[in-house]
């Protein structure tokens, strides 16, 4: 029946415990680049070869592109398709998150690069073909696929093709190097975390709902997307890691990661690598989570929400004319 008049959203009237759940997570978890303080990785990024700061420009450009992608193109795909009004309010949150997400690593650039640097890393990002091949791909699901197959595309983004990025700075925290780079990324994985459980979740509810032979179908679609996408994501790897010399390890770290997102659809495993033939380097800084952030001794090992204080009127008089 089609309504004949606009809905207020009511959130007393939770269709789906999830949605509310969520975004309690989310806006718990609220946090800005802006207050992590990234100049104390300085010293620890003088001390990286040549090569090693390569790896680490290319690598956030590769995220930055993908965080672009969210915020830009994928959320607001996603939002066409909600089951209830909750569910939009729950994305609004995700996109401006992704929006966060993709301005940190800008921080991250200003940090630690020159101006001509940054240059050289989106001119490099607009360019490279594996990094263009993936964009090009899942936005072209976005654009023309059906609501499910959007939500399989969003959590290969959000589960997997992160990863082959994200082992770098996870690589450099567990040997004591660049902790508020991996902070960032470390807010930014918990973040990712929810984003791919919660679509994972709603691409469920849709799946059981299609009839036998459909789901056949979309399980076949769904694990071709993923041989693809694994392909491409091998040869971004050894394009990436070849001067360092950790193209192995990053592609069981794929290959993990690559098992978690068909876990977040409800699906049954790809590949044979589960957590135990991660490097423990890499695997310790994932499972962490973020301790709290000490803002007075500025150590970057964590993050906490700024206390709240009660407004007075006072306030209100900034930038006034008197
Ligand atoms: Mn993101
Ligand atoms: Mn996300």
């Amino acid at each position: 029946m089609v309504k004949t008049y606009y809905e207020a959203i009511n959130w007393n009237s939770i269709e789906d415990a999830i949605d509310k759940a969520t975004w309690e997570k989310l806006t718990e978890q609220f946090w800005l680049d802006t207050r992590i303080p990234l100049s104390n990785d300085l010293d620890d990024w003088r001390g990286l070869s040549a090569d090693e700061k390569t790896v680490v420009n290319h690598v956030f450009g590769g995220l930055t592109l993908l965080d672009t992608l969210q915020s830009q193109d994928g959320i607001d795909q996603l939002r066409r398709d909600i089951r209830t009004p909750q569910e939009m309010a729950v994305f609004n949150n995700i996109q401006f998150m992704e929006s966060v997400h993709a301005k940190s690593y800008s921080s991250i650039f200003s940090t630690l690069c020159s101006s001509e640097e940054i240059t050289a890393i989106f001119d490099w990002t607009d360019h490279n073909e594996q990094l263009q091949f993936k964009a090009e791909k899942i936005n072209t699901i976005y654009q023309t696929g059906t609501p499910l197959e959007k939500k399989i595309a969003s959590v290969f983004l959000e589960s997997f093709l992160f990863y082959s990025g994200f082992y770098t700075p996870l690589y450099y925290l567990g040997n004591n190097k660049l902790a508020n780079v991996a902070e960032i990324i470390k807010l930014i994985i918990r973040d990712e975390s929810v984003h791919g459980t919660y679509i994972g979740y709603k691409f469920q509810l849709g799946f059981k709902e299609l009839p036998e032979a459909e789901q056949i179908k979309l399980k076949d679609w769904m694990y071709d997307l993923l041989y693809e996408l694994y392909d491409n994501e091998e040869r971004y790897t050894e394009a990436l890691y070849h001067t360092v010399g950790w193209t192995d390890e990053v592609k069981v770290f794929l290959r993990y990661n690559a098992n978690k997102a068909l876990m977040n659809l409800g699906q049954d495993p790809l590949f044979p690598d589960g957590a135990d033939d991660v490097n423990p380097i890499v695997m310790n800084g994932l499972s962490t989570g973020t301790a709290n952030h000490d803002f007075f001794s500025q150590v970057g090992n964590g993050y906490l929400l700024g206390h709240v204080a009660a407004m007075k009127d006072d306030d209100y008089n900034i930038g006034r004319q008197k």
